[in-house]
């Protein structure tokens, strides 16, 4: 049998947090999981350290399965991002094993592949919208196939999306929370003329999506996904908080542009009546927020029997090793759509090199055996954890809103 002999936590900070599980084997075979969950991120380290590792030893690193089954039903408390989050890592690393034992890429072991790469979207941001489309068209030139916008709010100091350094999107920028203040109503007035001048500016050939990022009702999403509708965008995402899935049932009534959610979702169950009343047209739950590669393909053939596609999430605070995980999992599956990619940092791909590669408006996953991406543990030791949090947002009047 091949052991699980030992696993460890690794936290570092390239720019950024993040947490990743190593898992060694009997044979000196190794694997790693991302379980980086923005802002919470010692959480579900002590979660992996203090309450799975110890029952991790000596179990059977080819039963992924059953490992998952037993960490799932075995915490009794189940579901949660803290918790799907560490059983994802576990879930990464015994893939990433099982394959690399098979000396063959991890997509191998999926079904082989649907197609070639992955077709991502890039994005486009600005504090105007003739800087997101500038930014939009250095994409295009790039071979972009598609890319989301994001643009400043006249009359609001901040929104979600825009960075201060454009490229790299990294919205942990704080000790403690930073405060936004937030205006659906300035932000309603500024999305029309921003899709009406991308697609003069970019034309048709090109998808163009969009993140309210949990911020409207469900109807001022259907009045948003209405008036969107003369410039066809790809999706509208997290148009409103998804705990209430029936709110889906409104928008859906009002406008045809395809929507998107998931992002924060972490278990099958957070999406099911989304999808078994086709309320969604693209799930973007991810492999490390919800449970993993095993728990993913659960939620993608669930999708698939009712026409929903995958629209994993990707934002640079997902790691290289998630992405890793991703690709593999989005070439292998019947109804993919598309896949969210925010560069990371050099100090990040450095720590984290990997197989996958930017051809054509896609990532692929490359040929290497198991996820092909590994940690380099003494280059991550010269990034010490540096807590930082995600903003919390309010309306004009004070009161707390959705960030
Ligand atoms: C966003 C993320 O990428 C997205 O669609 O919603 O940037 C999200 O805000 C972050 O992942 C939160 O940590
Ligand atoms: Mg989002």
């Amino acid at each position: 049998m091949l052991k699980i002999v030992s696993a460890r936590v690794i936290v570092t900070c390239p720019g950024r947090n993040f947490v990743t599980l190593k898992i060694e084997t009997s044979d000196g075979l190794t694997g790693v999981g991302d379980a980086t969950l923005n802002g919470r991120e010692l959480s579900v380290a002590s979660y992996l350290t203090d309450h799975v590792i110890p029952c991790l030893i000596g179990r059977d690193a080819h039963a992924i399965e059953e490992t998952w089954q037993y960490l799932y039903r075995g915490a009794y408390w189940r579901r949660g991002p803290v918790t799907m989050s560490a059983i994802a890592a576990v879930d990464m690393a015994l893939w990433d094993i099982k394959a690399k034992a098979a000396g063959l890429p991890l997509y191998q072991l999926l079904g082989g592949r649907c197609r070639d790469g992955a077709m991502v979207y890039a994005h486009a941001n600005g504090a105007t919208i003739e800087e997101t489309i500038e930014q939009a068209q250095s994409y295009l030139a790039l071979g972009y196939k598609a890319i989301r916008l994001q643009s400043g709010v006249p009359g609001l100091k901040s929104t979600y999306g825009v960075s201060k350094t454009r490229l790299f999107y990294e919205p942990a920028d704080a000790v403690l929370p930073t405060e936004n203040v937030w205006s659906s109503e300035k932000y309603l007035r500024s999305v029309p003329d921003l899709f009406k001048a991308a697609r003069n500016a970019l034309g048709w050939d090109i998808h163009l999506l969009h993140d309210i990022h949990h911020r409207l009702t469900p109807i001022e999403a259907g009045r948003l996904g209405k008036d969107l509708e003369p410039y066809r965008p790809f999706w509208l995402e997290d148009a409103v908080p998804a705990e209430n899935q029936a709110n889906f049932r409104l928008i859906r009534q009002h406008t045809t542009t395809p929507l998107a959610v998931g992002e924060i979702f972490n278990s099958i169950w957070d999406c099911k009546q989304l999808i078994e009343e086709q309320l969604i047209d693209y799930i973007r739950a991810t492999v490390v927020h919800a449970g993993g590669i095993t728990h993913l393909r659960r939620i993608a053939a669930l999708a698939d029997l009712y026409n929903v596609r995958t629209g994993c999430h990707g934002a640079t605070d997902l790691s290289p090793v998630c992405m890793s995980a991703a690709l593999h999992f989005d070439v292998s599956i019947p109804n993919f759509g598309i896949q969210e990619y925010m560069h990371h940092t050099k100090e990040t791909d450095a720590v984290f090199p990997h197989a996958y590669t930017y051809r054509g408006g896609a990532l692929h996953p490359g040929e290497a055996p198991g996820l092909g991406v590994e940690i380099d543990e003494k280059l991550a030791a010269q990034y010490p954890y540096k807590r930082a949090f995600l903003p919390v947002n309010r309306l004009e009047d004070g009161s707390m809103f959705n960030w």
